[in-house]
């Protein structure tokens, strides 16, 4: 960063520090993972700074010839990855992706039923905070109070009755695997569109660990710095007679100039995705999430679902007493790093929470297994038990810093 310490040392210091952070700290939010250095290089490419507005072929600023080879060839790449008839890598996020989709074949007004994001949803698929649901009208379907999986026969009586013009299937914070023979099931039953937004699962699926969407859907949407880790930007993946639709809608319909770099990156992504290293790391990333969740239950805290079969796991900590606010501050105050969540039915407030999300993606990328995941899950509980004990705490952040030290996210790591 020899430019950018010359320029502006402030903002070269902020980055150092975050870096440092990143090492020194556990990642375990499920939304996150830690990028190869090659994904970090394309990002920060010269790419950046080409305006580049339309589709290979058919740009509207010249000297796109390079442009155009990144983006046939990222194209090339997702489709083949995940068996797409057409993939549109343009969206800046999961959110723009989301919106195109709607946007491309329903007009303002029309339904659309999703998951509550109380139960695992997310924002953009209406919740009242997103602008979503001021341009479409949305119902949620939710969980089995008794399995807290998703009642189908829930979201079929939903369907008949709503007559619904999509169907999402997705979630940011659901721990189990999604029927989506079932859910294009009931979607064509309704004649609705089917959505799936994969957009934490987009690396399992690209792996081939857990059923893939792809075939069911409609569209399918997802973000690329998540489980694929290929840093930060959007992806739609559809059927053919949307490729039109979707191309349109996303330019010159919402966005400009595509982010090159970010594309760049989405290449390298997929193509380091195809390799059998990545697929082993998915493999790792399941057992981890297993090896947190039976380690949470020996200790005593209710899994939501009672387990998981991907990359995260909702632990209810009513058992000891505990909220999702304190026990996110007191694992970050020794270096570990999660997210308080909902669980279905809190009765907390949701920036209170009964609930922390724990994702696998971050310490399986540094190399750990179930040896340190068992470690982590006793430094969490001696961690939040605690409180404030100083002496206890003072323990737990020199173990963690260990931790980091012998499983580096980048010095000597593959990364
Ligand atoms: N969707 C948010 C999450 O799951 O945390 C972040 O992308």
């Amino acid at each position: 960063m020899q430019h950018l310490s010359n320029d502006d040392p402030e903002v070269a210091r902020i980055i150092q520090r975050e870096e440092a952070r990143m090492e020194n700290t556990l990642d375990l939010i499920a939304a996150e993972n830690h990028a190869p250095r090659s994904i970090l290089e394309a990002q920060g490419s010269i790419f950046s700074t080409k305006a580049a507005e339309g589709y290979p072929g058919r740009r509207f600023h010249a000297g796109c010839m390079f442009a155009d080879e990144l983006e046939n060839l990222a194209i090339k790449r997702a489709g083949h990855l995940f068996g797409a008839d057409h993939a549109n890598l343009q969206p800046h996020s999961g959110v723009s992706a989301n919106l195109a989709v709607y946007f491309s074949v329903l007009d303002v007004g029309d339904r659309i039923l999703s998951m509550k994001l109380s139960h695992g949803g997310h924002l953009s698929h209406g919740d009242p905070s997103s602008v979503t649901s001021h341009c479409f009208k949305f119902r949620h379907y939710g969980l089995d109070a008794q399995t807290e999986r998703i009642d189908y026969e829930e979201v079929r009586r939903i369907a008949e009755e709503f007559k619904p013009h999509m169907i999402i299937a997705g979630a940011s914070s659901y721990p189990r695997l999604i029927d989506y023979q079932i859910m294009a099931e009931v979607a064509r039953s309704v004649s609705a569109y089917l959505l799936v937004d994969m957009a934490h699962i987009a690396g399992l699926v690209a792996a081939g660990v857990i059923p893939s969407p792809v075939p069911h859907a409609d569209f399918v949407t997802f973000t690329t710095y998540k489980t694929l880790k290929g840093g930060r930007g959007g992806v739609i993946l559809c059927k053919k007679e949307h490729a039109g639709k979707i191309s349109k809608t996303i330019f010159p319909g919402a966005q400009g100039t595509p982010a090159l770099n970010l594309l760049a990156a989405k290449a390298v992504c997929f193509k380091l995705a195809m390799e059998s290293g990545f697929k082993k790391e998915q493999i790792k990333t399941l057992e981890n999430a297993n090896a947190f969740a039976s380690g949470f239950e020996k200790k005593g805290y209710r899994i939501v679902s009672g387990g998981t079969d991907n990359h995260l796991v909702l632990v209810d900590l009513r058992s000891k007493g505990l909220t999702g606010d304190v026990a996110e501050k007191t694992l970050e105050s020794v270096g570990i790093v999660v997210n308080r969540n909902v669980i279905p039915g809190d009765p907390e407030k949701p920036d209170v929470t009964s609930g922390i999300r724990i994702g696998s993606p971050g310490v399986t990328a540094r190399g750990m297994g179930g040896v340190e995941v068992a470690r982590i899950v006793e430094l969490m509980d001696t961690a939040m038990v605690s409180g404030d004990r100083s002496d206890a705490l003072g323990t737990v952040s020199q173990e963690v810093a260990d931790l980091c030290q012998g499983f580096p996210v980048y010095k000597g790591h593959r990364s």
